[in-house]
């Protein structure tokens, strides 16, 4: 019994080492397997992100004119496109547009001088491309904008537009693929008030011509021109006497209408003190001034107190007043 155990603890023992080999071998062979290296490829398509419109900029701000004169505006920002800044610039890009904020249209608006413009194509800068890492660009939008564009900032006369304000609208615009045929786009926009600017032109002179004692002139027609963006102009007129070689005509002697046949006796007649005067003169409204006229005589004394003879010369003042 004793060496029949004895013969039994040897051949589990036998066996135990055979496993142990067995195990050990299957790990070699495991482990030389696995580090026989391959390689596999990787692969994946990033889709097309839209760009945005990060800022924008107006200047100046609020929009004042001169009169007679256009004024340069300037809608500027940065925008971002995450697949890079060359999707926009130069493959694809900015487009703004300046308008008041209750116009037809709105962004889409069509171009006019009153109420919207449009820059097709915006300057762009500061975009790394082919193949740099720079996701961010700028843009700059010039703008033309006539000295009659609509006021928002106070009651025209007749449009009144004092709620609304102009907007810089800008949509910047992705290059063209095949799953965006027309690009993507990121819009955004800000606000800025145009000022009103009631101005006018008026002729240089009146002259009365050659006249008798007593006679009373033809009538003179002095033309106005709407030089801002008020749409009722309307004035103030005042003079001074009339300076002769010899002696002097009082300023009452002239007289005016806004009617172009009106008799003397009809007229108004001028004062050194500013005297109101509806005018209603409109504002340009396209490339055609806007233009109203009053209409002036002069009756020269038959029997002066003294002496008056030779050339006289005096100065009228038409000053331009908003809705009188
Ligand atoms: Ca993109
Ligand atoms: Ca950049
Ligand atoms: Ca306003
Ligand atoms: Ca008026």
């Amino acid at each position: 019994m004793i060496e029949g155990t004895e013969n039994n603890s040897k051949f589990h023992y036998v066996m135990g080492l055979l496993l142990f080999i067995a195990g050990l071998l299957i790990l070699v062979i495991f482990v030389s397997l696995r580090s026989r290296t391959d390689s596999t490829s990787t692969s994946a398509e990033i889709l097309n992100k839209a760009p945005s419109t990060d800022s924008v900029v107006i200047a100046p701000s609020p929009v004042t004119f001169s009169e007679s004169t256009d004024t340069s505006v300037t809608v500027s920002g940065s925008y971002t496109d995450l697949n890079g800044c060359d999707e926009v610039d130069p493959n694809g890009s900015v487009v703004a547009r300046l308008y008041r904020s209750a116009v037809a249209g709105a962004s889409s608006c069509a171009a006019n001088d009153l109420n919207c413009y449009v820059n097709a194509g915006c300057t762009l800068s500061n975009c790394s491309g082919g193949g740099a890492s720079d996701i961010t660009g700028d843009y700059s939008c010039a703008f033309t904008v006539k000295y009659y564009a609509d006021a928002t900032d106070s009651n025209d006369g007749v449009g009144n537009y004092s709620a609304q304000t102009w907007v810089a609208f800008v949509t910047t615009t992705d290059k063209a693929t095949a799953g965006d045929p027309n690009g993507t786009t990121g819009t955004n926009s800000a606000n800025v008030e145009v000022n009103l600017l009631t101005a006018i032109d008026v002729g240089s002179s009146i002259a009365y011509g050659n006249l008798n004692l007593g006679d009373t002139s033809g009538i003179k027609t002095l033309v106005i021109t709407d030089t801002g963006n008020d749409a009722d102009v309307d004035v103030q007129n005042s003079g001074t006497h009339l300076n002769c070689t010899t002696g002097t005509m009082m300023v009452g002697q002239q007289k005016y209408s806004g009617v172009s046949s009106f008799a003397y006796a009809d007229g108004t007649a001028l004062s050194s003190a500013a005297t109101d005067f509806q005018l209603n003169l409109n504002k340009q409204q396209d490339s055609n001034a806007s233009q109203s006229s009053t209409y002036w005589r002069l009756l020269v004394p038959a029997s002066p107190t003294s002496s008056l003879k030779g050339t006289c010369t005096g100065t009228n003042t038409i000053t331009a007043a908003h809705s009188l």
